[in-house]
């Protein structure tokens, strides 16, 4: 059984348990990171704890934990579950109040930690390519939840993922409020035309996945001219490669949008380079969990 970090204690899978008044329960009033570990190491740590505080500053959470504290908490529970390749899941909530939504009856955020292995997508995903719809649900405006939060508000996303399992998809496509795509329900999106990798801007509507961030870091390495700039549905239908980013997901290609055939079908010569330059550094960099 895992050992789940809750509150300042680790207990057992079986006794982590939150108030029915905790109000990211009843409110979705929180934010959350999802990280992973390879061979014991977690990639990109500091990234996701920034995130995580960025997160939580926008909705006028304090979370009640130093940085290089929270960060030692979560390689403990890493290390407390022996796991080298894992899937690492932070959450902050609001705390429990009443059942009023005024968070000020809220006295103390609840914070729990769950490392757990992880589970890889179907390597098919990998070696084929993957099909996407477009969806109807259309990402929430920046001035409402601003999609940049990572808050425990993913019911957009949720109905997102439901229409592209309805459809037979493998996941879906969100236009923002302008019909420019903006990002997968948990997946960034990247296209390939000639030496141009382009990748929609932050303020379109997407979560500043630290995928992404990698991804546009190796393009320019690799002599790709980057480019964040909208995208519309045309530009993917007409790409010569898509792909998608993501802690879970890594590097995804994309060989059918909305039942067009992207490229020749196959995933791209440049896709494949960036998953390899992925994976290299998933290998050489990130925080030792053991040592
Ligand atoms: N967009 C959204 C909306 C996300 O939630 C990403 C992009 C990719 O960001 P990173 O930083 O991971 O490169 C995410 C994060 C899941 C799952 O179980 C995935 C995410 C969040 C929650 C669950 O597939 N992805």
């Amino acid at each position: 059984m895992g050992l789940i970090y809750l509150d300042g204690k680790f207990v057992d899978e079986s006794q982590a348990k939150i108030s029915v008044f905790d109000h990211g329960l009843l409110y979705g009033d929180g934010v959350f990171e999802g990280l992973r570990s390879y061979n014991g190491k977690i990639f990109k740590l500091d990234e996701h704890i920034l995130r995580l505080y960025k997160s939580a500053k926008a909705i006028y959470l304090e979370i009640p934990m130093k940085f290089e504290e929270l960060k030692k908490t979560v390689i403990e529970t890493v290390r407390k579950n022996n796991l080298k390749d894992s899937y690492i899941r932070v959450v902050v909530t609001r705390g429990v109040g009443d059942l009023g939504l005024d968070p000020r009856k809220c006295k103390k955020p609840t914070i729990f930690i769950i490392a757990s292995k992880i589970q890889l997508y179907p390597e098919s995903f990998y070696e084929k390519g993957i099909d996407v719809i477009t969806v109807a649900t259309r990402r929430n405006f920046n001035e409402s939840i601003n999609p940049a939060i990572k808050s425990l508000n993913y019911l957009n996303n949720i109905l997102a993922k439901i229409e592209a399992n309805n459809a037979g998809a493998t996941e879906g496509l969100i236009l923002n409020q302008f019909g420019y795509i903006s990002e997968c329900t948990g997946e960034n999106v990247f296209i390939v035309k000639e030496n141009n990798l382009i990748t929609p801007p932050i303020s379109s509507g997407v979560l500043e996945g630290i995928t992404r961030k990698v991804v546009i870091n190796i393009g320019e390495n690799i002599g790709l001219k980057v480019k964040e700039e909208d995208i519309t549905r045309y530009d993917i239908y007409t790409c010569d490669e898509c792909f998608l980013t993501g802690t879970a997901a890594e590097i995804v290609p994309v060989v059918v949008v909305d039942k067009r055939i992207i490229g020749d079908g196959k995933p791209g010569k440049i896709t494949l380079k960036i998953r390899e330059e992925f994976r290299l550094l998933t290998e050489i960099e990130g925080t030792p969990v053991y040592e």
